[in-house]
C-alpha cells in the first residue's frame, strides 16, 4: 500500500525529530500557567501537540498548513463535481501532503473495499429506542464494533511496541472510517424514514454515497463533502478531539477512543450548536412570520441577550473573526439557495451581530463560526431534523481525530495525565504574589 509507505516514512522522520526535541529541548520553557487559565478551562494554554490542523485566532484554520480556500481549490475533484473528494482531505490530513490523482484513488478504493458494516451493527441499532438520538447510536455502533479491533487484539497478543503501535491502529482506522458515513446515513433512515434503507452505491464516493444514502439529490452531494472536509479539524485543544486523544492517550483502540469523542462533541457549546443556530432561526421567522428588517432582527438579538441567552453560532474560544468555514458555506449558500428565507436571514444577522455583540461587550469573538449556517443549509436539502446534527459533524470531525491518534501512536505520545491543585493551594500560592487581593 503505498498511502502506508509514504505515512511510514514520514512517522519515522517525526519521531526522530521528537525524540531530538525531548532529549536535547525538554526543559526549553514555552510559558506560564495563571490562576484564571487553570480555572477557565485552559484557555490560551499551550499543552498539546499536533502537525494535523493549526487554528490561527484571525486567519482561522489551517490544515497541513494550508487554508480553507487553497484546500477546496487543490485538493482533486469527482469528475463534474464542485467540492474536492473526502478521501483526499484524509489523505492530506495523514500525510501533510495534497494526494495525486492516483494517490486519492488508493484510498477511494480502500474505503470502498472496508465500508461494509457488519449485519450485527444494523441489529444493534435497530433494536434501539426509537427516542435515541442518532449520535448516541454512532457511538453504540462504534463501540459494538471495538471487536474488530487488530490494535486491541495484537496487545493482548503482546505483539505491539512503542515502534509498531501507530500500524495497528492505522489498519484498524481504515477499517472503521469509511464505515461512519454508511452508519450515519443509515440511522437517518431508520428514524425519519420509515426505515427505509438505500443500498450503498458502490461507483460513489465518501461525500457522494453518503448523500446517495441520504436519499437526497444533487449537489447535497457537494455540501455533504465539503462539510465533511471543512469540520475534520480543528486544532487538538476542542472537546471531541482532546476527548478521543485522551482516551487513546492509555492505549484505548480506536473504536473506544472514536465513541468516547462522539460523546464529547454533543454539547450544545460544541456539536449541539448547529441545532441551536436553526432552532433560533425558525424560532424568529415563527414570532414574525416573515423576513425581518434589520431593525426587527437587531430587537430580537437583544431580546436573547437581554433574556441571558447565546446568539448561537456566534463566538469561539480560539477565534477572533469570520470563521472561514462559515464563509464557505456561505458561497455555496449565494450560489444554490440564495432564494431560501432561512439563508437570507442568516446573511442578514451577519451583517447585524457583530455589532451587537461588540455593544454588549462579554464576547472576546463577535464574529459567526461555522454551526450557525450549517443548519440553515442542511434544512434546505430536507435534513430539518436538529437532532441528527451533531451524528453529521462526527462523520467529518472523525477523519481528523482518527488521523491524530495515529500520529499519536508513530510519535510515541505518552499517557495524558496533567496534575490538578485544590482550590486551597491556588489561594495559597495567590498570597504568595506581591499583589496582595484584597479577599485575603
Ligand atoms: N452570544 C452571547 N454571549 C456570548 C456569545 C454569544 N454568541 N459568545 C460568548 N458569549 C459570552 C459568554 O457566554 C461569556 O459570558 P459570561 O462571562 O457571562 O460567562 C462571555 O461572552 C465570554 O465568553 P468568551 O470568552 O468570548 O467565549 P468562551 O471561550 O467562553 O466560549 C463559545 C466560546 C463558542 C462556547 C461561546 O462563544 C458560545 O457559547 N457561543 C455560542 C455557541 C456556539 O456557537 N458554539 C459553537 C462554537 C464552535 C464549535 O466549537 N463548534 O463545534
Amino acid at each position: 500500500m503505498k498511502f502506508k509507505e509514504k505515512l511510514k516514512e514520514k512517522v519515522e522522520i517525526q519521531r526522530e525529530e521528537v525524540t531530538k526535541l525531548l532529549k536535547d529541548y525538554g526543559d526549553v520553557k514555552i510559558g506560564d500557567i495563571t490562576i484564571a487559565q487553570v480555572i477557565g478551562g485552559m484557555r490560551g494554554l499551550k499543552v498539546l501537540v499536533t502537525d494535523i490542523s493549526y487554528l490561527d485566532p484571525f486567519e482561522g484554520i489551517r490544515y497541513r498548513g494550508y487554508t480553507v480556500d487553497e484546500v477546496l481549490e487543490k485538493l482533486p475533484k469527482p469528475k463534474g463535481a464542485e467540492m474536492p473528494y473526502d478521501e483526499a482531505q484524509f489523505y492530506l490530513l495523514m500525510t501533510g501532503d495534497i494526494p495525486t490523482e492516483e494517490e486519492v484513488r488508493e484510498v477511494i478504493d480502500i474505503f470502498k473495499e472496508k465500508r461494509k458494516v457488519p449485519n450485527y451493527v444494523y441489529r444493534v441499532l435497530d433494536s434501539m429506542p426509537r427516542e435515541a438520538r442518532p449520535d448516541v447510536m454512532l457511538a453504540v455502533a462504534v463501540g459494538t464494533m471495538q471487536q474488530e479491533s487488530v490494535f486491541a487484539k495484537a496487545y493482548a497478543e503482546n505483539k505491539i511496541t512503542k515502534q509498531n503501535a501507530w500500524e495497528y491502529m492505522f489498519e484498524d482506522v481504515l477499517n472503521l472510517l469509511p464505515k461512519i458515513p454508511m452508519i450515519a446515513a443509515y440511522i437517518y433512515r431508520l428514524k425519519y424514514k420509515n426505515n427505509e434503507q438505500i443500498p450503498q452505491n458502490p461507483d460513489l464516493d465518501f461525500g457522494g454515497n453518503f448523500a446517495y444514502m441520504m436519499g437526497i439529490d444533487k449537489p447535497y452531494d457537494d455540501f455533504s463533502r465539503l462539510y465533511f472536509i471543512l469540520l475534520s479539524d480543528h486544532e487538538s485543544g476542542n472537546v471531541s478531539a482532546h476527548t478521543t486523544h485522551l482516551v487513546a492517550s492509555a492505549w484505548a483502540d480506536a473504536y473506544y477512543s472514536l465513541a468516547a469523542g462522539i460523546n464529547g462533541l454533543s454539547g450544545p457549546l460544541h456539536g449541539g450548536a448547529t441545532q441551536e443556530a436553526l432552532k433560533w432561526f425558525q424560532e424568529l421567522l415563527k414570532k414574525l412570520n416573515k423576513i425581518p428588517t434589520k431593525q426587527e432582527l437587531e430587537q430580537f438579538c437583544w431580546d436573547t441577550l437581554n433574556a441571558g441567552q447565546v446568539i448561537p453560532g456566534y463566538g469561539h474560544a480560539v477565534l477572533r473573526k469570520t470563521d472561514p468555514r462559515f464563509v464557505a458555506q456561505l458561497e455555496f449558500g449565494e450560489k444554490h439557495l440564495p432564494d431560501d428565507p432561512l439563508f437570507q436571514l442568516v446573511s442578514l444577522l451577519y451583517e447585524v451581530a457583530p455589532d451587537i455583540l461588540t455593544k454588549h461587550g462579554k464576547a472576546k469573538n463577535p464574529w459567526p463560526n461555522c454551526d450557525n449556517i450549517t443548519g440553515t443549509i442542511q434544512a434546505y436539502y430536507g435534513v430539518n431534523q436538529y437532532e441528527f446534527y451533531p451524528a453529521l459533524f462526527d462523520i467529518s470531525r472523525s477523519m481528523g481525530v482518527l488521523s491524530n491518534i495515529t500520529w499519536d501512536r508513530g510519535l510515541g505520545y505518552p499517557i495524558e495525565r496533567p496534575k490538578s491543585v485544590t482550590i486551597e493551594m491556588l489561594k495559597s500560592i495567590s498570597r504568595q504574589d506581591t499583589i496582595k487581593k484584597t479577599w485575603f
